[in-house]
């Protein structure tokens, strides 16, 4: 590559750095209060979606005090998730999930072992020893992603402008919440989604195992 064209191609990483937009959105359910573990992705919808850098580092999904952390994890089709067991007791993790099954019988404190998710879907994984145990890995084509935090806030960085559809997958919703968003290059309005939530169907345990969740 010539100079001059190294130098243009630079200045074009630079120029679409800089006019790339955060989007932020803002979660509520029914009564007002922020939803958190709600995974909200920006799927393309422009025939030349700029490409994007994809987000494919590994991740972990533990077993700690019987449970699974963290208990909604969202990632790039193709990602890699290693399932550690870092428990003083064995556990018997599976999925029956169309986009991903398998299971880990006898599955004794220390291992490790990995998990290739390559089709988008959600795959929920459960515990055959310990049955309030789950956790979702929300597979996505669109490397444009992130999960809310306890504020129900959520914000997807370096997003080129153009035609999206927003989504809002959250597990206690019957299907995910969308909408079509067009992102300029200045800072966007938020995204205010008002979600559906139904009941929380998980299995409270009692405080003093240690376990739990809020
Ligand atoms: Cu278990």
């Amino acid at each position: 590559m010539s100079r001059l064209a190294a130098l243009v191609c630079l200045g074009l990483l630079a120029w679409s750095r800089a006019v790339a937009a955060s989007v932020d959105f803002k979660l509520v359910d029914a009564r007002g209060h922020p939803v958190p573990d709600a995974v909200v992705s920006l799927v393309p919808l422009d025939p030349a979606a700029p490409a994007t850098a994809a987000s494919r580092r590994p991740v972990e999904i533990e077993q700690v005090k019987q449970e699974f952390l963290p208990y909604v994890t969202p990632v790039l089709v193709g990602t890699t998730v290693s399932f550690p067991n870092r428990d003083t007791e064995q556990h018997h993790v599976y999925s029956l999930s169309d986009a991903k099954k398998f299971e880990f019988p006898l599955y004794k404190p220390g291992m490790a072992e990995k998990v290739v998710f390559d089709r988008p879907g959600v795959v929920a994984i459960g515990c055959n020893v310990h049955d309030w145990m789950i956790a979702y890995v929300v597979v996505l084509e669109t490397p444009l992603f992130a999960k809310s935090d306890d504020d129900g806030a959520a914000r997807v960085a370096d997003v080129p402008p153009g035609h999206y559809r927003a989504e809002v997958w959250q597990p206690r919703l019957d299907k995910p919440a969308t909408r079509e968003v067009t992102i300029a290059a200045d800072s966007p309005a938020p995204l205010a989604f008002t979600l559906p939530l139904k009941r929380d169907l998980r299995i409270h345990r009692p405080v003093e195992s240690g376990g739990g969740y809020k």
